[in-house]
This record gives C-alpha cells, sequence and structure tokens, in this order.
C-alpha cells in the first residue's frame, strides 16, 4: 500500500482517538468542577503505529485489505485508574453512553494472561465524520490502575527489546512484579475511602478559592481600594484556618457583598422595564 494511502486510511482513528480521548477529559473535568471523586486518573490515546500494523497482519495472516475489518485496535484510548474498583465504574459509564457501542470485553483483571498482564479490554463500535460521510469503525478502550500500566509498559518495552523472547530468568521476575502489583492494588484499595475524603476535600477547597479568587477580581471593578485590601486580609485570615466552612461562608458574603454593588448600578426605572 502506498505510503499517501496509509495516511488517508488512518486518519478517521486519528480523529476517533483525538474525540474520545477528549470525552473523558471532559468527563474528569466535570468531576473535578464539581468536586467529585472521579474514577479516571489519566486518558492517553495513539494510532497504531504502521510497523506494528504490519507485525500483526504478519503474525494472523490478515491481508492488507483486509485489516480494517480484522485488527481492532487500529485506534486505541488507555484509561488510567487509581483503583481496581475504579475500572468496573469506567466500565459501567462506557456501557451507559450511546456514542460508544460495546462490542466485546475481556477481563483481564479477574483472569490475568499467563504473562502475568491485566487489564480490562473492550472493543468498541464508534463513528467518526469526515468529508466523505460518517465513518463507524472500531476501537481498543484498555482499562487499568496505575500499577498495572507500569507493569505493562516495562514488559511491552522488554518484549521489543527482546522480540517476544523475553529471557525465562526475566520472564520470572516480571511474573513476581505482577504479584507484586496484585498486592500492592489490593492493599491500595484498604486505605481507599480515606485518600478518596482528602482528594475530594482538596478539589472542593480548590473550587471555592478559585471561586472567591473570581469574586475579589470582580469587586475590584467597583469597589474602592479600602474595602478590597480589608477583603483581602479576610481572606488570608480565612484562608490560614484550613477550614472548607469557612472558606464557604466568607465566598457566600462575598456574593452578598457583589450584589449589594450590582444593586447600586442597576439605572433607575430599569426595574420598570
Ligand atoms: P501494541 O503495541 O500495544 O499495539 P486478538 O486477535 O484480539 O485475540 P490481540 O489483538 O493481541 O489478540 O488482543 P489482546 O490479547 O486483547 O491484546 C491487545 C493489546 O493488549 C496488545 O496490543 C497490548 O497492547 C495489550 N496486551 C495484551 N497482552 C499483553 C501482555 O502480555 N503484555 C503487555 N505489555 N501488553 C499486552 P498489541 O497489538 O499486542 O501491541
Amino acid at each position: 500500500m502506498e505510503i499517501q494511502l496509509w495516511r488517508e486510511m488512518l486518519n478517521p482513528y486519528g480523529l476517533a482517538v483525538k474525540e474520545v480521548t477528549t470525552k473523558f477529559e471532559n468527563l474528569m473535568k466535570e468531576h473535578r468542577d464539581r468536586g467529585v471523586y472521579c474514577p479516571i486518573e489519566r486518558v492517553e490515546g495513539r494510532v497504531k503505529t504502521v510497523s506494528s500494523i504490519l507485525n500483526k497482519c504478519q503474525k494472523k495472516k490478515i491481508p492488507l485489505q483486509d485489516m480494517e475489518k480484522r485488527i481492532s485496535d487500529l485506534a486505541g484510548v488507555r484509561i488510567i485508574c487509581q483503583f481496581v474498583e475504579d475500572i468496573d465504574k469506567v466500565v459501567e459509564i462506557i456501557k451507559d453512553r450511546k456514542d460508544m457501542e460495546v462490542r466485546q470485553e475481556r477481563d483481564y483483571i479477574r483472569n490475568a494472561k499467563e504473562s502475568g498482564y491485566r487489564s480490562y479490554h473492550m472493543i468498541i463500535n464508534y463513528t467518526v465524520y469526515t468529508l466523505q460521510g460518517p465513518k463507524p469503525l472500531t476501537m481498543e478502550v484498555q482499562i487499568r490502575t496505575m500499577a498495572m500500566n507500569f507493569w505493562a509498559t516495562i514488559e511491552h518495552s522488554l518484549q521489543y527489546k527482546y522480540r517476544k523472547n523475553i529471557p525465562d530468568d526475566i520472564r520470572k521476575r516480571l511474573l513476581n512484579a505482577a504479584d507484586a502489583v496484585l498486592m500492592l492494588d489490593h492493599e491500595m484499595s484498604s486505605v481507599r475511602s480515606e485518600i478518596m475524603d482528602v482528594q475530594n476535600s482538596f478539589q472542593i477547597q480548590a473550587n471555592i478559592v478559585a471561586d472567591i479568587l473570581n469574586n475579589i477580581q470582580n469587586l475590584y471593578k467597583v469597589a474602592n481600594k479600602r474595602e478590597i485590601a480589608k477583603i483581602q486580609d479576610e481572606f488570608y485570615r480565612v484562608y490560614s484556618t484550613n477550614n472548607i466552612d469557612r472558606l464557604e461562608r466568607f465566598n457566600k458574603q462575598l456574593d452578598i457583598i457583589a450584589e449589594g454593588y450590582r444593586a447600586q448600578s442597576v439605572p433607575m426605572g430599569a426595574d420598570a422595564m
């Protein structure tokens, strides 16, 4: 196949990776904005490289003209979670979506591969829109914890280095490391609720502080300097108490002050309109 044709063929897959990655990133942002825990820690995406496609076609005896039909991970998105429990939540989120149709699921978490590999795989149908119109395609979504991802990344590099023939002693070490990853995920799960509480309150505090700064910035336009200076001093004082409730109360007071200025600036007779 000509290089130009490869590019054309892979373009919609690149678009799919961008779109799906953006959708999950937006989901993360929505969670952050609301100050609620997000089961997704990070999203990555890639289009399979031409050499990796050629390798797979060779290995599985797939004629090049059939690759789009028979290789389901030309487009791939990887979702990294903090905790094993988050993986099931992400699976549910994907199943509930109307823009992604689940075609196949492989649970390499409950049924780890012989290599020690653990991850949850979903093949989804997804449609992108190009100049040529709608293009339905398949993509692979891999969902795993940060610890599973660490292991898989190292093992993948070793597979590449040894051209898939990893020496026995290294293979054994990798299996030991896979056991350690399993234990690490298990241990982390046991402190999950405490970690989540801390992260949530940290996010809530960050959102309130951002709101307060926004309010103070707006007051700069209408209030006098002495009042602004007093408000700022009060903000630093409340912030140093490290108390979210007090920060929230202070923010509400700022809302009332801002509302007062807004009322003053309404032109006479405006309420008659
Ligand atoms: P790359 O370089 O990541 O693209 P199938 O035809 O569906 O039965 P396939 O496509 O191998 O066979 O499906 P499977 O087993 O679900 O694996 C798909 C992808 O999962 C692989 O893509 C890897 O990314 C990852 N994976 C599967 N097994 C392992 C493993 O033992 N170690 C690591 N590190 N990753 C694994 P590719 O095409 O192999 O490679």
